[in-house]
């Protein structure tokens, strides 16, 4: 037997325990070892029932998701076994009891219920998140799972990829038994119970698989919602299609199909993509300067500087977590508007099923709201969520360094202004640093943590781990002028109002980069967010841009013109009173005048030059903010643009998807574009030399 596994004997019952730390993957070796434990436990005359358990903190959290890149790369002969383990689980003659905690998932769940029995703690989560790595189960957990849990449930759990509690997975028959107390003796415990027991074999349970009556509606619905919530994504669907089988096929042909639709799967662009991100949002908690042990900043307390749509949507966040917030502004009519507003958000809330009154209620006690700075001395951490402005800016930072503590974090929540001069308002730059939260606050997941040059270590880790408790993945980047995401989505507007004014229409722009994948287009953004945001952020710079250079005017226009998006009701589109947004032809013929008089030709464009334009000048940009050193890694930029901007996640994100298009080919067409519209198109060093060199972005990091 393999270190990975061992078997001890209690009196009877055999204790089979995985131990492959951090989360008992079923990396090699791990399967090995259980069909050891289980020959030896069918064939030993003194064992008259098993468990099998996870050392450590969980269960076992499914296949090794790094043996699949090695396998579809070739760099892995495959070794996938599992299904052919599970049958000799299930076909053992002494019963087998899967004990779990923390969390089964995927070949995790699936291996539990090959067992004949299941039992868990309460804190326990079950699940086949496969989908969320674009394939499906594979090891059986499609035809398994009917069979316990129904049809229905099956479907939900293989198609969302969402996790149940143990109390839910009670219900639905997925386990047998809720223990509380110690696991291992209650599981043993139990073991002894059912001892002499038959064993019931999961594969022959045939009878919750429903009718096609039944069925038909189930899986019609499934697809539909697939559909919608999980647009452009194959293995929901795909994992849909293998529940059916289920219902259609005995046993061992759904496996086969299932086999099948899982191999498709794992081969799959979207596979790769979505493994990508999984180890990504792992990847970016990792600052090469900045070792694990670094001290963090106790926050017990913290205090956000502005009642606005950002301040209070922050103030939010802290109070999720249970830190006690103060929520200041300057005058009461603000401050009073500034939280009737985080009620109506949390309202909404309670609404939707997110969060109970209860909670709601708890949270509103930790905001504490304040026109006076007087109580800032105890916050350990405040968070300036003011008008972006620099004046307006640098005179909270001195207030703040009158008032805060030694050793507090100031952080800005600025999207674009220089975190530098900022903090030279204070004598105490190391403790400054940008907390860039993306609108809105309460809902988004991105925080870009932005380093000053002279931000301490312990102010950066705290801020990085901050992010996990208050559920955001943070990103660190660097100071330059709208940092990795807003820097790079300046080029990708620009290339989408360049687009208009050659020709193409809002709706064409906008469906284009849709299908494309992304959650809303860019000029319906702009609408969303507020053209005139950007309008002025254009006047702040515009002595920075250098002079000849095309600059796209269509979106300043409608702001001479009062558009400024769907707060005054029109911008790209118009807006009815419920904000949906309505085609307005008026703007295309604003737009042809306006390019008219700007001797800008018009012509046919196609979908393909949509995407590209807007998507190669984000993977441009992006690989200069690489080269330059603002962005640690490629993955670093997917990970911002997946989470904060609305990239597809089966894209893997802008640097990633240039990967897979191939460097070379994005190269070329980024050189025609140059020829054809001038110097902002000019190709960045790094993607040029990455081509040159043969590589991609991801043999790309920065030191
Ligand atoms: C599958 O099972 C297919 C089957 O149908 C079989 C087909 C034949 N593999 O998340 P954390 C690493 S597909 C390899 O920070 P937490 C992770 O990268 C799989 N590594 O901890 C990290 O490494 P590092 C289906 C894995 O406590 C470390 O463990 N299962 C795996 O916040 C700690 O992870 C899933 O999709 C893995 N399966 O959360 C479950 N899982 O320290 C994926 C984790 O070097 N995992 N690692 O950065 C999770 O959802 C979370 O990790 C879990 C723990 C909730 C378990």
């Amino acid at each position: 037997m393999s270190d990975l596994v061992q078997l001890t004997k209690n009196n009877g019952i055999a204790v089979v325990t995985i131990n492959n730390p951090p989360v008992n993957a079923l990396s090699p070796g791990v399967p090995e070892g259980i069909a050891v434990a289980i020959e030896q436990i069918d064939k030993d005359d003194s064992v008259r029932a098993a468990v099998l358990i996870g050392g450590g903190k969980t269960f076992v959290a499914g296949a090794d998701i790094k043996e699949f890149g090695k396998l579809t790369s070739g760099k892995s002969g495959g070794g996938f076994e599992l299904p052919a383990l599970l049958l000799k689980i299930e076909d053992c003659r002494k019963p087998i009891v899967m004990a779990i905690h923390g969390s089964a998932f995927g070949g995790g769940l699936e291996l539990a219920m090959s067992g004949h029995y299941r039992v868990a703690v309460p804190a326990a989560q079950l699940g086949q998140p496969e989908v969320k790595l674009g394939i499906i189960p594979g090891a059986a957990g499609t035809q398994r799972l009917p069979r316990l849990a129904g049809v229905a449930k099956a479907v939900e759990m293989c198609a969302d990829g969402n996790p149940i509690k143990a109390v839910d997975a009670l219900s639905a028959g997925i386990i047998d038994h809720l223990l509380e107390g110690d696991l291992l003796t209650g599981a043993v415990a139990f073991a002894r119970e059912i001892a002499d027991k038959a064993v019931r074999k999961t594969r022959d349970r045939n009878d919750k698989l429903g009718s096609p009556e039944q069925n038909t509606p189930i899986f019609a619905a499934a697809r539909e919602n697939a559909r919608k919530k999980q647009r452009g994504m194959l293995a929901p669907l795909a994992a849909i299609d293998a529940v059916e089988a289920a219902t259609k096929l005995p046993f061992e042909e759904g496996c086969k199909l299932e086999r099948k639709l899982f191999m498709d799967c794992l081969f799959s662009d979207q596979s790769k993509a979505l493994i990508h991100v999984f180890f990504g949002e792992r990847e970016v908690a990792k600052i090469p300067d900045i070792p694990k042990e670094t001290p963090l900043i106790p926050i017990s307390t913290a205090a956000v500087v502005g009642a606005g749509t950002m301040g209070g949507g922050i103030a939010m966040v802290l109070a999720n977590a249970g830190i006690p917030v103060l929520l200041k502004e300057t005058d009461q009519a603000a401050l009073d508007k500034g939280l009737a507003n985080i009620q109506k958000n949390y309202a909404a809330s309670v609404k939707r099923g997110r969060f109970t009154q209860a909670f709601v209620d708890e949270r509103l006690k930790l905001i504490q709201p304040t026109l006076s700075y007087d109580s800032f001395a105890n916050a350990d951490l405040v968070i300036e969520a003011v008008f972006e402005g620099m004046a307006l800016k640098k005179e909270v930072f001195a207030e703040l360094d009158r008032v805060c503590k030694p050793g507090a974090i100031l952080a800005s929540n600025t999207s674009t202004l220089n975190i530098d001069e900022i903090a030279a308002a204070t004598p105490r730059p190391q403790s400054v640093i940008g907390t860039h939260f993306f609108s809105p606050a309460n809902v988004m997941r991105l925080l870009e943590i932005v380093r000053g040059k002279a931000t301490s270590k312990e102010v950066i880790a705290t801020c990085m781990q901050l992010s996990k408790k208050i559920g955001k993945i943070g990103v660190l980047v660097g100071n330059c002028r709208g940092f990795v995401g807003n820097r790079m989505f300046h080029p990708y507007v620009r290339e989408s109002i360049f687009l208009l004014e050659e020709g193409a229409s809002v709706e064409a722009v906008d469906s284009a980069m849709y299908d494309f994948g992304m959650a809303m287009g860019p000029l319906a953004v702009g609408d969303l967010a507020g053209l005139d945001v950007g309008w002025r952020i254009r006047k702040e710079y515009r002595h920075l841009e250098k002079p000849g250079i095309r600059q796209a005017f269509a979106g300043d226009k409608l702001c001479e013109i009062g558009r400024y998006g769907q707060k005054t009701g029109a911008g790209w589109y118009k807006y009815d009173e419920n904000r949906r947004a309505i085609p307005d032809p008026g703007v295309a013929q604003l737009v042809a005048k306006w390019s008219a008089e700007a001797g800008i030709p018009q012509r046919e464009i196609s979908k393909q030059e949509i995407v590209d334009r807007c998507v190669y000048a984000l993977v441009n940009e992006g690989a200069r903010a690489l080269e330059e050193g603002y962005a640690l890694r490629a993955v670093d930029i997917d990970i911002i643009y997946l989470n904060g901007y609305g990239f597809p996640s089966y894209r893997g994100g802008p640097m990633w998807y240039a990967d897979t298009v191939g460097l070379k080919n994005v190269y070329a067409r980024i050189q025609e574009f140059h020829k054809k519209h001038g110097e902002l198109w000019e190709p960045a060093p790094l993607l040029k030399r990455l081509v040159e060199e043969n590589k991609k972005f991801t043999d790309f990091n920065q030191q």
